[in-house]
């Protein structure tokens, strides 16, 4: 009875061993974990747009792609966004293109004051223009999304209404916002996004040059009560990941990201345009902010003093070797386009 019994047991044993060698493991829930890298604190539009491409990806894969998000820099910060994604210390990385100006040239074309009206407008234009000139400074990672901020405008501390306002007042801005701050005549302070409460709470800047989401999502209207509005410059974002690491997904799942990519950049630019006119409100009504529309002579004024900054900025890319002319060209024809649409 023993002999038999211990045989039994012995060939359930070996028969179980030996199935788990040929049947494939079944796929469970969150199989397959990726990181998800970003610089801004969760209630600022990089972490939303990341919670709701997370929440697709994870629909979309019935669970089979986890995604675990790192906001507020936990993971990566963001000026070392791009490269800790490329070494793979995150899968996924949510980067602000302006913060490093040269090394992204084709697609911080973007962020050239070329009236783009609004964050729909910038996010399509960014993604074609993307697709377009395939910028090497992509080459070695894969693009998730695309998009823009709204346009820039100034919140301070104390009221612009003129350019004898802003003559000298140390406001924030980075990238290709910069130069535009300081043709009009700002002591423009450098720093991302995620280093600007501080420097406002400790005055070491008045105010700041951002699209205006800002005020309710940082609070800022807490301590600047005046925006000044001039609608000038989006600022480009882009979401990439590891090389090697979408390179070992399974077809199937990079399908449901490919599929988003147009998506979520649109998405993206909806909310945003959204969310600033939702921010302004805010602002108004429960911070007291005073919004200051520039007369129409006086907008034209600072608008007229950065021409320059565009021809310049050709200039430098033929020594590049970038089409500088052909993007400018590209992006104000889809600006135009846009807005014969909208009428
Ligand atoms: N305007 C850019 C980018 C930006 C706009 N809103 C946010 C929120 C969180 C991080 C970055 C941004 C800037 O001034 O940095």
């Amino acid at each position: 009875m023993k002999t038999t019994f211990k045989k039994v047991l012995f060939s359930i044993l070996a028969a179980t061993f030996l199935s788990s060698l040929f049947i494939p493991a079944p796929v469970f829930a969150g199989s397959i974990t990726l990181s998800y890298a970003n610089f801004p604190p969760a209630p600022t539009f990089p972490c939303v747009q990341m919670e709701r491409w997370k929440e697709e990806v994870e629909k979309r894969t019935n669970g089979k792609v986890a995604i675990n998000t790192f906001p507020g820099g936990t993971l990566l910060g963001a000026k070392n966004m791009f490269d800790g994604v490329i070494a793979g210390q995150a899968d996924i990385g949510c980067l602000c293109m302006a913060y490093q100006p040269g090394r992204f040239m084709i697609t911080n074309a973007t962020s050239l004051p070329l009236e783009i009206p609004d964050a729909k407008t910038g996010s399509k234009a960014l993604l074609e223009i993307y697709k377009k000139y395939k910028p090497e400074s992509f080459g070695k990672v894969k693009v998730l999304a695309m998009f823009t901020t709204a346009p820039s405008n100034i919140m301070s501390k104390k009221p612009v209404r003129s350019l004898a306002d802003i003559k000298g007042m140390d406001l924030r801005a980075s990238g290709g916002a910069a130069q535009i701050l300081k043709t009009w005549g700002a002591n423009q302070v450098g720093m991302p996004m995620s280093a600007t409460p501080e420097a406002l709470q400790k005055g070491v800047v008045q105010g700041l040059f951002s699209s205006v989401e800002v005020m309710k999502d940082f609070k800022f209207a807490e301590l600047c009560k005046y925006m000044t509005m001039t609608d000038t410059v989006i600022y480009p974002f882009a979401v990439v990941m590891n090389m090697e690491k979408w390179n070992s997904l399974p077809k199937d799942v990079q399908k449901v990201f490919d599929d988003l990519i147009e998506e979520q950049s649109s998405w993206t630019g909806n909310y945003m345009d959204n969310h600033a006119l939702e921010s302004i409100e805010w602002s108004k009504k429960e911070q007291g902010v005073e919004v200051i529309t520039l007369p129409k002579e006086e907008l034209a004024k600072w608008n007229a003093m950065l021409g320059n900054i565009v021809d310049d900025w050709i200039k430098k890319t033929d020594q590049n070797k970038v089409p500088g002319k052909a993007i400018v060209d590209d992006i104000s024809s889809m600006v135009k386009a846009a807005s014969t649409e909208a009428k």
